[in-house]
């Protein structure tokens, strides 16, 4: 009974420490992104790059609540699919994507959530993806 009980928490605790190294673990696939990104925030409006803008809403971001967003796409170009992302830098927090309307001409809109960092750290990233590219990276403090 002993040695059973011994083995269960040696497989438990190689699972936990496992789910930890995920979150860890650095995450390469937003880093090689040929677009530089762009990060000041005022009033929940991100500086567009040349292609891209995005709007946050409400402000301040909280984690565990809908979060609005809207993308404006300065040259629309009729795109197939138009995402945002959600992830943080250097850290793999699983896939989070929401997949963004046209609702006018250029502009799209979705909902999305940001979840609760285990590590406590607050900078997010929202990379919008049109029709599989990356077209801009944006970085965003959310309140736990
Ligand atoms: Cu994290």
């Amino acid at each position: 009974m002993l040695r059973f009980l011994l083995i269960f928490f040696a497989i438990a605790g190689m699972l936990l420490s496992a789910l930890v190294l995920q979150c860890e673990r650095k995450k390469g696939s937003f880093n090689t992104v040929p677009r530089p990104a762009s990060s000041p925030q005022q009033n929940g409006v991100f500086t567009p790059n040349e292609r891209v803008g995005i709007t946050v809403t409400p402000q301040p971001i909280r984690a565990m609540k809908p979060l609005h967003f809207q993308v404006d796409l300065q040259d629309d170009g009729e795109p197939e699919s138009v995402i945002v992302d959600l992830s943080m830098p250097d850290m793999y927090m699983g896939l989070n994507q929401v997949t963004m309307k046209e609702i006018r001409p250029g502009v799209y809109e979705g909902v999305g959530i940001v979840p609760i960092c285990p590590t406590g750290l607050t900078l997010w990233q929202a990379s919008v993806i049109i029709d599989n590219q990356v077209a801009g990276d944006f970085f965003f403090d959310v309140q736990y």
